[in-house]
């Protein structure tokens, strides 16, 4: 099949047909690439409906809620609660797991999601996102309590994100790879753009908030100076820099030119556990660099192998070309962290 013809819906019953996914899933994936296109549609004429303001409430992050922040949570819990075999939804919005069923059963799906990652970048009409991941209960539950989702990320099944950029994409793995998809406007349709995405072993660009130097550890500070000092330096080349304030853009960038992405934990934020979000964001994510053969680290460990001990933990990411992370990880053992 050509590239222009291979809908999502070709995309995802060729892999069906492959013994590599199950029905409910290809449901539980076209749920999703709904919902991308109607937060997509809802953002880009976000300044004629009034919608780019701030609510008046606050997540259980502490963080004041954008309106489109709600709208996309409601937009992934109205539609990805069709599937039969979703049994609890975890939102970066929802203080507590969405159970749909009293009893779940073993093979039925947890779905986490970021449904607007970024979001402080909407009234500055600047890419954002949407992160999601699905995890296959391996036993039956007795008792539903918040803790029934706390699953490392090696259990994932499906992981994804949404770019809301100068278009939309809708990126994924089932465990076979990354694909690409873009949303054809005026058709509905979300068509396979980007086969097969594979992060290169290296790169000369890195992503870091800057801003946070004084807050970073030895090591993080070493690697960023080492990227800058250049070619006179011990890497003998020069690096460019990036920073977009929405980590699906990020990891996007890196998936399509290879980079890596640093959101360490620091002085600042080592008392939560770090910025990102462990369940919603460096899960899905890390899942996602894995299979396009990069890397996902706390610097000192695999992302996905994390057992979760709350389901908002947060976490220090670097991610992206493997050979940068290891890098990284170096410098921490040579430290003897
Ligand atoms: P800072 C967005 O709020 C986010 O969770 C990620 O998407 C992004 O990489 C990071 O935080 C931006 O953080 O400190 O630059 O605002």
């Amino acid at each position: 099949m050509t590239l222009e013809s291979t809908t999502l819906r070709k995309f995802l019953l060729q892999l069906q047909k492959q013994d590599a996914l199950d029905q409910d899933l290809v449901l539980l994936i076209e749920d999703i690439a709904t919902s991308c296109r109607i937060i997509s549609h809802q953002i880009r004429n976000g300044p004629f409906l009034d919608i780019l303001g701030a609510t008046e409430t606050s997540n259980i992050q502490g963080e004041t809620q954008k309106q489109l922040d709600v709208i996309a949570n409601d937009v992934f819990l109205s539609h990805c609660s069709n599937c039969a075999r979703v049994a609890g939804l975890v939102s970066e919005e929802l203080d507590d797991v969405v159970w749909l069923k009293d009893r779940p059963k073993a093979g039925d799906y947890l779905f986490y999601f970021d449904p607007l990652d970024g979001s402080s970048n909407l009234n500055v009409n600047l890419s954002v996102g949407s992160i999601f991941s699905v995890v296959e209960l391996e036993e039956d539950i007795e008792t539903l309590s918040n803790d029934v989702v706390l699953v490392k990320g090696t259990k994932q099944i499906f992981a994804g994100y949404s770019l809301y950029g100068p278009s939309t994409s809708l990126v994924f793995s089932t465990g076979q790879g990354v694909n690409g998809f873009t949303h054809k406007m005026g058709t509905g349709e979300f068509l396979l753009t980007f086969p097969n995405m594979q992060l290169p072993e290296t790169t000369d660009e890195f992503a870091i908030n800057a801003s946070r130097w004084r807050q970073w550890d030895p090591v993080i500070s070493r690697y960023v100076q080492e990227c800058i000092d250049g070619e006179d330096g011990p890497r003998q080349k020069t690096f460019n820099m990036r920073w977009t304030a929405s980590m699906v853009a990020e990891v996007h960038r890196i998936l399509t030119r290879g980079g890596i992405f640093l959101y360490p934990a620091d002085k600042e934020n080592a008392s939560r556990g770090g910025k990102l979000r462990l369940l919603y964001e460096a899960n899905p994510m890390s899942f996602i660099v894995e299979q396009a053969n990069g890397r996902a680290s706390t610097g000192r460990e695999r992302i996905l192998s994390v057992q979760p001990q709350s389901h908002h933990q947060r976490i220090g990411v670097i991610l992206g070309c493997s050979e940068e992370v290891e890098r990284i990880e170096s410098h921490y053992r040579e430290i003897g962290q």
